[in-house]
């Protein structure tokens, strides 16, 4: 048995009484108060999801298994050599709540090199697909196609038992991730590289395996490690962990939760972000001549964009209410690696130039600018310009936080999402208004 399987089986034994004390002896004990707001509005604050994975403070920013990011980077062991660590301690680290050693981390590399091949069928339904489908669509159908591999689903048809569920998952997870950055890699070649593919490098890890398969040098290896592990998660509320959590609450395997949760990151509010940062950063750049604007032209075009009732994409939060981490982690590696490219030129003066704007505007509840203010920066720079594609990195790197969220569902039992919906009148009713 793999020492991760074995870690979080120890680990489901113990958590599980908690959950099930919570149950049997405070399950009439008050959380929170519902207000119509929530009710209308996107259910906004409103505690009503667990997950232990990771927890979003407005003030701090994510914490995974309790660290921050910048911990996260210090504590996961690291490939020789490299500054960022291995992705594949990552997903030890937060199924388990433990920091793997380097041995425990090796086990999972080798796991994801035997696992991480494409049936041929995968790669005839992409080459099938309209060649201007968005490789949303593509990455999203990849997956979804996959579903008839899923142990989980073959289990629950041969006689289901609910509290070995979990490890029917876990097979699926470990199929299924290593998977994701080849098909990126296939679709991006397909689509913007002449449809010619590289032989892969059986040396590489999670990181090196999707930089090398989209045929791009070192430091890109880094930067996808880096990518992976700061988009993996943002506790359980937003679109895409949310729709994953859901979808698999109807015991959908793991194969259909993630198909469905990369279709919800695919909205230009979530996960759509970068790309719409970086098309409207180069439209300033256009117009101003690819040099860089006075800070009072650049304040003006942020003004108009306002007044053109548009968003500034890359600034704001639902929760978040103060700048990013994720921000900061991309900021310290372009300061280190691109600090004199024009784009990241024109991102570190928007960092100082949009908040106080924001703030005067009075609209946005945080000023402040978000992971997706950069991300598009760093890929750029490296030569994937296809903005269409960086979503489907976000998605690379979302999987391994859904996957072990749905994991643990499992693990701890939990049952199929209904909330009650109610009509208009009765809100009505509810306000005293009729
Ligand atoms: N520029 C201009 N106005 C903004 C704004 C921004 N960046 N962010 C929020 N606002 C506006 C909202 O549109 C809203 O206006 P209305 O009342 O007219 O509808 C008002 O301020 C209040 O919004 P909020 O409560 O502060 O923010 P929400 O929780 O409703 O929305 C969003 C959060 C991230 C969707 C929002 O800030 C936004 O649209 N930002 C730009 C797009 C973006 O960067 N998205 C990526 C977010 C990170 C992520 O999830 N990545 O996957």
């Amino acid at each position: 048995m793999l020492q991760l399987k074995q870690k979080l089986s120890e680990k489901i034994d113990q958590h599980r009484p908690r959950t099930t004390r919570l149950l049997k002896e405070f399950g009439e004990v008050k959380v929170d108060e519902v207000k119509i707001r929530q009710v209308i509005g996107g259910m906004r604050g409103l505690k009503c999801l667990v997950t232990d994975i990771s927890y979003l403070d407005p003030y701090e920013g994510i914490r995974y298994r309790g660290m921050t990011l910048p911990e996260v980077f210090e504590k996961l062991p690291k490939p020789e050599g490299k500054q960022y660590p291995y992705v594949e301690g990552l997903f030890y680290l937060l199924l388990t709540g433990e920091i793997p050693t380097k041995d425990q981390v090796l086990e999972i590399v080798e796991e994801f090199k035997k696992r991480r091949q494409l049936p041929q069928y995968v790669i005839d339904v992409l080459r099938a697909m309209p060649t201007d489908s968005h490789p949303m669509v593509m990455f999203s159908t990849a997956v979804l196609v996959m579903q008839r591999e899923s142990k989980f689903a073959k289990f629950y048809r041969e006689g289901y038992n609910k509290w070995t569920a979990w490890e029917y998952m876990l097979e699926d997870a470990m199929n299924l991730l290593p998977k994701l950055p080849t098909i990126a890699a296939y679709i991006y070649r397909m689509k913007y590289r002449s449809d010619i593919h590289i032989p892969e490098d059986p040396s590489q890890d999670f990181g090196g395996h999707f930089a090398h398969m989209m045929g791009i040098p070192e430091p890109f290896d880094d930067v996808a490690r880096m990518y992976f592990i700061i988009h993996a998660d943002h506790e359980s509320g937003n679109v895409s962990a949310h729709t994953g959590h859901l979808v698999a609450s109807a015991l959908s395997d793991p194969y259909y939760a993630i198909s469905a949760m990369l279709d919800g990151l695919a909205g230009p509010l979530h996960g759509l972000a970068n790309q719409e940062v970086l098309r409207w950063i180069q439209g300033m750049m256009k117009k101003f001549g690819d040099k860089l604007p006075s800070e009072d032209d650049m304040k003006q075009y942020v003004w108009d964009t306002l007044n053109a009732g548009q968003v500034i994409p890359g600034f704001g939060h639902a929760v978040l209410r103060k700048t990013d981490p994720r921000y900061m982690v991309q900021r310290e590696f372009a300061l280190k690696h691109l600090k004199d490219d024009l784009l990241f030129k024109y991102v570190d003066m928007l960092f100082k130039i949009v908040p106080p704007i924001l703030k005067e505007q009075g609209k946005a509840k945080n000023p402040w600018p978000n992971v997706d203010a950069h991300s598009g920066t760093i890929l750029w720079y490296y030569g994937v310009r296809e903005y269409e594609f960086y979503t489907v990195m976000f998605g690379i790197g979302r999987s391994i936080g859904v996957l072990s969220n749905i994991i643990w569902d499992r693990a701890l039992g939990y049952p199929i999402e209904r909330p009650k919906s109610i009509t208009t009148d009765m809100l009505e009713e509810i306000a005293g208004i009729k």
